[in-house]
């Protein structure tokens, strides 16, 4: 059996279903609220010491890092590979998961922090705010990343939004990796080769999380053959259900309306980036 913990929101954890979904795989969902801390219980850290979803156990077995699970399902469940047959392919291939774990990842972290989330944690009644900004942080909240300053950096996002240290970089970075995309689909129909990879996969939720942020605009105008390539990935049959249909409605709604108003901002990083 085949479970997984997960989040709807979460762009590690989508990445992860889709593959399931792409290979049309039977699996049990455990849904843990991260924006509620649902994450940090004793026996989840059991399962996932640095308390991150998702989380694999398959029968019984328990495997964590999204990009490894991935990798695992497919030589797992050999049928519709998701990865190319040449080595030197299967290389390329990793060295766009291998970015997504690096770079784009921890990048995307901060911007919804900062386009979005920061406004939902503001939302907490005050006395409870002004301990989660002041108080020290949980030892669970100390294991989430491997950025030792996580809980410092996050509490100057959640005060100062896109204006906060390192998260104009942040955005900067990702529109490079967009860049990169782009130069890379001249080439060929998906990011490596003319087959749908785990490359294709592992990209695909940092996509839908600008889209859902209202920041579309960083390819669909500029980018021709990304916007192509984001289009056939929506097409997929798996996109709706894995990506759209697990969102909460609120979260949705909330990473529409708190993204756009942050747009014109990241508009303005990116355009003295030029
Ligand atoms: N390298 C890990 C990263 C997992 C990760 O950071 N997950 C995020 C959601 S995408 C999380 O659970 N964050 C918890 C938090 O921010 O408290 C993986 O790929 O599985």
């Amino acid at each position: 059996m085949l479970e997984l913990y997960h989040h709807g929101s979460s762009v590690c954890a989508a990445k992860v279903r889709f593959v399931l979904m792409e290979k049309g795989l039977e699996w049990t969902g455990h849904y843990l609220d991260i924006l509620k801390g649902e994450h940090f219980t004793p026996e989840y850290l059991k399962l996932n010491p640095k308390a991150v979803v998702p989380t694999l156990v398959h029968d019984g077995q328990v495997l964590v890092e999204s990009t490894v699970i991935c990798e695992y399902l497919d030589d797992e469940f050999p049928e519709s590979p998701l990865k190319p047959s040449h080595s030197m392919a299967r290389a390329h291939m990793r060295l766009w998961t291998k970015a997504v774990d690096e770079d784009i990842q921890p990048a995307c972290k901060y911007i919804t922090y900062a386009a979005c989330h920061r406004h939902i944690i503001k939302r907490m009644p005050p006395d409870k705010f002004r301990e989660y900004m002041t108080g020290p942080p949980t030892e669970a909240e100390t294991r989430v990343t491997g950025d030792p300053n996580w809980v410092e950096n996050k509490r100057a996002i959640i005060n100062l939004g896109i204006a906060a240290p390192g998260v104009a970089s942040k955005f900067r970075m990702y529109d490079s990796y967009l860049q990169k995309m782009e130069e890379a689909l001249q080439q060929h129909e998906w990011l490596v080769g003319d087959t749908f990879t785990l490359a294709d996969i592992a990209l695909t939720p940092y996509l839908n999380r600008l889209e859902m942020l209202g920041m579309s605009e960083m390819w669909s105008r500029s980018r021709p053959r990304l916007a192509a390539w984001f289009e056939r990935i929506k097409a997929r049959p798996a996109f709706k259900p894995c990506f759209l249909d697990y969102c909460p409605a609120d979260l949705t709604s909330d990473l529409k309306t708190y993204g756009s108003r942050s747009w014109p901002e990241v508009q303005k990083i990116l355009q003295a980036a030029g």
